[in-house]
């Protein structure tokens, strides 16, 4: 297969093979991550949960990628603003929710960490640490053992532009590309970090041009696009399951919301360049593409739209009536057990 060497190649959309129960089942999905994140928002501010960090305006770059996958074998190295690749792949709301809480049921840690440390063992979602970019060379490992194990899952890792500037990018993704690892390196740039824009974070145009540095294909796709962001990582997706190692992926979008609720957007950006991009937002243009090819009409969409509304209202409540952890289990799981509670 003709390998693009670091070239970041726009991709066009259309054409999927995606039957339409998936593209309303992948809509739905996209609805849901939006109330979520709309929701822990209002908890935070209410002073319900004490942060949360919004991924309003990503949506289809982690929908549309996610979907490329095939969950019964391939493993996932998220970031913490991939609530929608996260509820694709099968944690619900509620989930989220007991997360942001810190109740007990919380699936990452028990309430112990901050939410959006993502884990789900039955998904080989594999948690994360705080720092960012260091789940990049966990991914690598993970591809190359995957190599070592004759098996044929793909590594899904995913990150913002930010983090490609840090270490921890040069080593993971130099290391899968000598080895061919199956990974897809999938970049949400979302044009900041925190308060950071673009041009003060990297001197290339573009995250896809890194790839060239490395040997492997870079590819740069408009992520507010669900076909078009599928397109390209189904395609990489099938390179690096036939051996022909990792991809970079780019997704230009944007983040509608400040970086986290500890901070202030106002300081670093304009109100009317957020007002630029919200008019790409990724849902009604993922609703229109649906409605022009037959999939959905204005009805269905409203009632769905209100099916979700109930569920994460439900959701919000179930979490907030679940249990807290014991004060007396706060040490589990952090030292070893048996021994003195302090590892020794
Ligand atoms: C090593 C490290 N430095 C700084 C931080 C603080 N921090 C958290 S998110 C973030 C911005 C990352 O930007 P980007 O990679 O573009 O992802 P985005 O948040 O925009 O989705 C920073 C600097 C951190 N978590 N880890
Ligand atoms: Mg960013």
């Amino acid at each position: 297969m003709a390998r693009k060497q670091g070239a970041a190649a726009e991709a066009r959309a259309p054409a999927t093979d995606l039957p339409a129960e998936r593209l309303l089942g992948m809509y739905r999905t996209m609805v849901t991550t939006r109330a979520v994140d709309e929701r822990m928002w209002l908890l935070q501010r209410q002073g319900a949960i004490a942060f949360t960090i919004p991924c309003k305006g990503q949506e289809a770059a982690q929908i549309g990628a996610v979907a490329a996958f095939d969950p019964s074998r391939d493993w996932f190295y998220p970031y913490y603003r991939d609530v929608g690749v996260m509820l694709s792949l099968g944690m619900t709301p509620r989930d989220v929710f007991l997360g942001g809480f810190g109740k007990f049921d919380d699936p990452e840690s028990g309430g112990r960490q901050m939410p959006y440390h993502w884990s789900l063992p039955k998904a080989r979602v594999v948690t994360g640490s705080s720092p960012v970019a260091t789940q990049i060379p966990h991914a690598a490992g993970t591809g190359m053992a995957l190599q070592l194990k004759g098996e044929d899952g793909v590594v899904f890792c995913s990150f913002g532009e930010g983090s490609t500037s840090k270490g921890d990018f040069h080593e993971g993704v130099n290391f899968a590309a000598v080895r061919k690892a199956p990974v897809i390196f999938f970049c949400e740039n979302n044009q900041y970090a925190i308060s950071e824009g673009l041009e003060k974070q990297m001197a290339v145009r573009s995250v896809a041009e890194r790839a060239a540095a490395y040997g492997i294909p870079g590819e740069s796709v408009d992520g507010n696009d669900v076909f078009a962001t599928y397109a390209v990582v189904r395609r990489a997706v099938e390179r690096a399951r036939a051996g022909d190692g990792p991809t970079l992926v780019e997704a230009r979008t944007y983040r509608l919301m400040a970086h986290s609720s500890g901070d202030d957007d106002r300081n670093y950006r304009t109100r009317e360049e957020i007002a630029e991009w919200a008019k790409k937002d990724p849902i009604q243009l993922f609703k229109e593409q649906l409605i022009r090819q037959g999939v959905l009409d204005e009805a269905r969409a409203q009632a769905l739209s209100a099916e979700v509304a109930d569920e994460v209202d439900a959701a919000t409540d179930a979490a907030e009536q679940a249990p807290w952890p014991e004060v007396a289990d706060a040490t589990r799981f952090v030292y070893a057990e048996g021994g003195n509670g302090r590892g020794r």
